[in-house]
């Protein structure tokens, strides 16, 4: 559960997807962390001391206080530390090798195939009209979420993969949030409709999500 203080402490932004996948995880797992909110919108990422955290300016970063505050970036990297420091509690990758792999293809479709092409900088850098940047983004969003449909198709069972929520569905997720902020149509995509449906069924879904991370006085 998020509260102050915990194992870890998270800097995210409420509505960053990165940052709802690593929340996603630490509510799968069970793990308290302290929130820390790093705003995309005021210029907090790119302060200096920020950017000590994490070169890139992005969120989310993951601090281990019981570690000497060692850092991490990047959400899937910091995925993979909370897996193996905490194995057992709801695992976020199958056994299986091939299953493994099909996973990492599933999270990859998005981490690599989506989420960067539709990310902020790239949306200004790419155009200053907001009408243009959404076009843009909507359709990366739309391309990636068709592959995804059909990549799951072998796999899926309530989840991406089988019946246990895997690292494919705490990225999968959060990316469909996003894809509605952008008025992406994906309800034609019915493995995906499927699988939003048992996710919204966890509690940590609803634990993780960006509206209970909403700042009191965001107007937009
Ligand atoms: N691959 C990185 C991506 C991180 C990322 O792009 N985060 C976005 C929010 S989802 C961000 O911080 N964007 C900076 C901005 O919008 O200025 C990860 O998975 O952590």
């Amino acid at each position: 559960m998020s509260g102050a203080p915990g194992l870890y402490r998270l800097y995210h932004y409420w509505r960053s997807s990165s940052s709802w996948r690593v929340r996603f995880g630490l509510s799968l797992k069970g793990l308290t962390y302290e929130p820390v909110a790093i705003s995309l919108l005021d210029g907090s990422s790119e302060s200096a001391e920020y950017l000590e955290r994490n070169p890139a300016g992005f969120v989310p970063v993951l601090e281990i206080p019981d570690q000497d505050h060692r850092r991490l970036t990047e959400s899937l990297a910091i995925l993979m530390y909370l897996e193996d420091r905490h194995p057992g509690t709801a695992p976020f990758l199958p056994e299986d090798p091939y299953l493994k792999a099909r996973c990492w293809a599933l999270a990859e479709t998005i981490n690599a195939g989506i989420q960067p092409i539709q990310n902020l900088p790239v949306l200004h850098r790419h155009s200053s009209d907001p009408e243009e940047q959404k076009n843009w983004a909507r359709h990366f969003i739309r391309k990636g979420l068709e592959v995804y449909e059909t990549l799951c198709t072998p796999t899926r069972g309530k989840f991406s993969i089988g019946d246990q929520p895997t690292l494919a569905d705490l990225c999968l997720s959060p990316q469909l949030y996003n894809a509605d902020r952008y008025q992406v149509d994906w309800s034609d995509l019915r493995n995906l409709v499927e699988i939003e449906q048992a996710c919204q069924g966890l509690a940590a879904w609803g634990e993780s999500h960006p509206d209970r991370f909403k700042p009191a006085d965001f107007h937009g």
